[in-house]
């Protein structure tokens, strides 16, 4: 351990390469006689260890010496930046400023002070690419002033109700940059209604909705090349079906009229042939489509990257309101579904609408065991009945006799109520 005053005091000496030109001798002392080295000196520095930013290498070079004289050294410092991350920030706070509902200033924080430019955009559609926000940024836009060595800040007029997102572009000094999408992000002064006021004047009311250029339908149809914080419900900066299916259940407690114009745009969004609304035809024609790659944006009704059975329950139950097995899409699943199932049995190249639940085209038992499974789905309960019991009041002549196999086969029917069947059958042939 070198005493404080000495001239290598806190310094270490080089491991990597040690290689003066004064050579050392057995006994490891300098030496003019020992064999000379290349004069190299190399250190490997484990930068893992240190923070991000500036730090300080110095070094010092001494001169051999062989009188026992003061150390006659040489200094080298220089500045190295350690940049192993990309610059990260994060929104600091929202400060309102004047009377204007919505107008902030937000200020931003560089989270390891790192930070020399920042620029912030408010609600980007997620299409905007990472180039084309660099772009804006070239072009001048977004920027914020340094309020201190970690705040940035900048202002924005009436910023709306809902789940913004901010865009920020964080510079370091060394010109790296990293972009950031923070969603979900509501200020305390906000303008508007919130969540489906897409106008953002107070009030959530059809023109938010459909048949406008700003309405939801026009947003979510844009495929996120247009973004509005207040149709973002899941926040995630996205605009797709998730946030359709949650808007619909938002506005249960809504007015009559904001109900049935959601009801009527989640509808459309199943109409996958776009043929006349949306019907057994599309059910059919997304079954078809199972396994579609390429542009899947009209399938892809639960927005998980593929079309599968999972989009196919999507348009069933959460776009029509229904379950499989009625047929006629009443939201029922009664005799009338039976009835349907009965005419078509056996049959080929058959659709939803006549009694193809499952989509191979075929009328048979997996179609009767998912009218069964739903069997009295939609039906008040005091007016429901068995399948047996409707079958029954089918006539056994309606219902053929591989149905009626095929429930006893379920064991749906019991031993006695088969009996009385077969008996009409007899009594009626
Ligand atoms: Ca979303
Ligand atoms: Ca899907
Ligand atoms: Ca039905
Ligand atoms: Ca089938």
């Amino acid at each position: 351990m070198s005493p404080p005053n000495s001239p290598v005091y806190g310094f270490e000496n080089f491991q990597t390469k040690n290689s003066p030109l004064i050579g050392r001798n057995a006994q490891f002392v300098s030496d003019i006689n020992a064999p000379r080295g290349d004069g190299e000196f190399l250190q490997d520095l484990d930068l893992t260890k240190l923070s991000e930013g500036y730090h300080f290498i110095e070094v010092r070079a001494f001169r051999h010496r062989t009188d026992g004289g003061p150390a006659v050294f040489s200094r080298w410092a220089e500045t190295i930046y350690v940049d192993r991350l990309k610059p990260v920030s994060s929104i600091d706070s929202f400060k309102p400023f004047g009377t204007g509902a919505g107008d902030n200033d937000i200020w931003i924080k560089s989270n390891d002070m790192t930070a020399n430019n920042v620029h912030v955009f408010m609600n980007l559609p997620a299409n905007v690419t990472d180039s084309q926000i660099m772009q804006m940024v070239q072009n001048g836009q977004g920027q914020t002033n340094q309020l201190d060595r970690d705040i940035f800040k900048t202002g924005f007029f009436g910023i709306p109700n809902g789940n913004n997102v901010f865009t920020i572009v964080t510079f370091e000094v060394t010109g790296n940059s990293n972009i950031q999408r923070i969603t979900g992000v509501k200020p305390g002064n906000a303008r508007g209604a919130g969540m489906g006021d897409l106008n953002h004047n107070g009030t959530l009311s059809p023109d938010d909705l459909a048949g406008t250029n700003y309405g939801f339908e026009a947003v979510l149809y844009s495929r996120n090349n247009s973004f509005n914080p207040a149709a973002d419900f899941n926040a995630d900066g996205l605009v797709d079906n998730r946030d359709l299916f949650a808007l619909e259940t938002f506005v249960q407690d809504k007015s009559s009229t904001v109900k049935s114009e959601t009801r009527s745009m989640v509808l459309r969004r199943g109409n996958i042939n776009g043929e006349y609304g949306t019907d057994q035809w599309d059910i059919d024609a997304l079954y078809r489509r199972i396994g579609k790659t390429g542009d899947i944006w009209y399938e892809d009704l639960n927005v998980d990257g593929i079309v599968n059975q999972l989009d196919v329950n999507t348009l069933v139950r959460q776009i029509l309101w229904s379950e499989f097995g009625d047929f006629n899409l009443d939201r029922k699943i009664d005799a009338v579904d039976l009835g349907i199932l009965a005419s078509n049995w056996g049959q080929s190249n058959r659709g939803y609408a006549s009694a193809d639940a499952n989509g191979d085209g075929l009328v048979d038992a997996v179609d009767l065991g998912l009218l069964s499974t739903y069997w009295g789905f939609g039906v008040a309960s005091q007016q429901q009945q068995s399948i047996y019991s409707a079958a029954y009041t089918l006539g056994f002549s309606a219902v053929p006799e591989p149905v009626a196999v095929g429930l006893f086969g379920m064991g749906i029917v019991a031993l006695g109520q088969r009996q009385r069947q077969f008996n009409r059958k007899e009594r009626k042939s």
